[in-house]
């Protein structure tokens, strides 16, 4: 394939913007090569600058569920753009786009829009000290809840990716805050509590981790984490800023029947525009400003562009539950690529091939892949034309938009890259 107009760009961006990039994880920085630079995505697909198309199971890093450019939430924007771009000022849309949230996710009985799922765990996070009156967060190792400074401890996703051990510029005092515990430990979690129980305002986690690739929740482990927070007076937060209308309409927490206190959502609600939100049970929610002593703000919290393109996203998901059931078929059809010494974890439409031969159930046992091999493996699938999240310690996305076709040529360009 030819990259020439990519890699101009390239070194272009790497003048002005760090690394080249807005997000550090599309540097291709752990997977070789640089970054191709996309010029439109249509459906399932992508091409690049060079003109070079390749199936898409990146999807913007999940928000894509209906693919690139799906005609209703174009529409919608559309629409939106009859009445302008931004307000500042509550809308009826907003309203709707709450009451969507609420009628798919019960537990969030209350709903504050914010612009990305950093702001939503942050503002979690803010909101469950003011609440509970104490200091410590819980979470776990290998998840990511965005560039909290607090959060941004063992944390996955860029940090993991980047292979940095935790981030320069976060207080010793901010990251003191938080406990970071291995991932499907209950025990763990338990020897926490006995030690600081009484400190604990919440423990956050990713009901299904996508951010040290997916790692599913081991059983029990969910239900565990909600008896022991329900015990000490702590909250409990169901990060599902990825798992949110991805593994069910509902999320995580109907896929597995918990009731968390909070949940913090993002990436799908926005429809492919910046949409987060954080929300749950009222008695909680009412600690929010302007109504309780919780402050949290932003400029363009609750956009009509980006919340005409959210509602447009979840009124289609809601009209048209069949599309859980294709991308659970389409996903394992995919998955049954991987041979034999790949490690292949799956929930609903996130997977990720982990090139180890053990089980992968925490942050532990992720870092035992062979980084150097998946690299090679991306670079194959790019070269012949798949592009996959570049890292290893990241979550691959089907969207209703990839046919039995796409799914063919990605089963039959991955038999061969699996032993590049
Ligand atoms: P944003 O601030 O990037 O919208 O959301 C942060 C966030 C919070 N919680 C979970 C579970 C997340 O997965 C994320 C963001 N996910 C990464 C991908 N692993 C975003 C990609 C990137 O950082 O460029």
């Amino acid at each position: 394939m030819n990259h020439s107009k990519s890699e101009a760009l390239f070194r272009r961006a790497q003048e002005l913007i760090p690394g080249g990039v807005n997000s550090p994880v599309r540097a291709f920085r752990s997977v070789g090569g640089n970054p191709v630079f996309l010029a439109r995505g249509e459906g399932s697909h992508v091409i690049d600058v060079d003109a070079n198309r390749y199936i898409d199971y990146v999807g913007s890093w999940g928000p894509l569920l209906l693919g690139h450019r799906h005609p209703e939430i174009l529409e919608a924007i559309e629409r939106a753009l009859e009445i302008g771009t931004s307000f500042g000022a509550p809308t009826e849309a907003e309203v709707e786009l709450a009451e969507a949230i609420r009628d798919a996710v019960p537990s969030m009985e209350m709903v504050r829009l914010v612009n990305s799922g950093t702001e939503a765990t942050m503002s979690a996070i803010r909101l469950a000290r003011g609440f509970t009156g104490r200091d410590l967060t819980v979470k776990f190792e290998g998840c990511y809840h965005g560039h909290v400074d607090s959060l941004l401890v063992k944390a996955g996703s860029g940090v993991a990716t980047l292979g940095l051990p935790d981030t320069a510029g976060v207080p010793k005092s901010f990251s003191d805050s938080t406990i970071a515990l291995p991932y499907n430990s209950p025990a763990a979690v338990e020897e926490a509590f006995r030690l600081h129980g009484e400190r604990i305002a919440a423990v956050i986690v990713e009901p299904v981790v996508g951010n040290m690739g997916v790692v599913p929740p081991a059983e029990g482990f969910l239900e565990a984490l909600r008896e022991l927070t329900s015990r000490h007076g702590a909250l409990l937060i169901f990060d599902e800023v990825m798992t949110g209308f991805r593994v069910a309409f509902g999320g995580a927490q109907q896929r597995y029947g918990i009731r968390p206190d909070l949940t913090t959502l993002g990436k799908v609600i926005g429809g492919g525009l910046p949409v987060g939100a954080y929300g749950g049970r009222r008695d909680i929610m009412k600690h929010v400003a302007p109504v309780g002593p919780v402050y949290q703000a932003g400029t363009l919290s609750g956009n009509p562009l980006a919340v005409a393109a959210g509602l447009a996203m979840l009124r289609h998901l809601k009209r048209h539950p069949e599309i859980y059931d294709q991308l659970e078929t389409r996903a394992a059809a995919l998955c049954a690529a991987a041979p034999a010494g790949v490690t292949v974890n799956r929930v609903g439409s996130m997977f990720t091939f982990f090139f180890t031969a053990g089980q992968v159930t925490d942050y532990e046992s992720a870092k035992r892949s062979d980084t150097a091999r998946f690299g090679r493996f991306f670079r194959a699938m790019l070269e012949r034309g798949v592009y996959l999240a570049p890292s290893q310690f990241e979550a691959a996305f089907v969207s209703a938009a990839h046919t039995e076709d796409d799914i063919r040529w990605t089963v039959a360009a991955a038999r061969e890259a699996f032993s590049a």
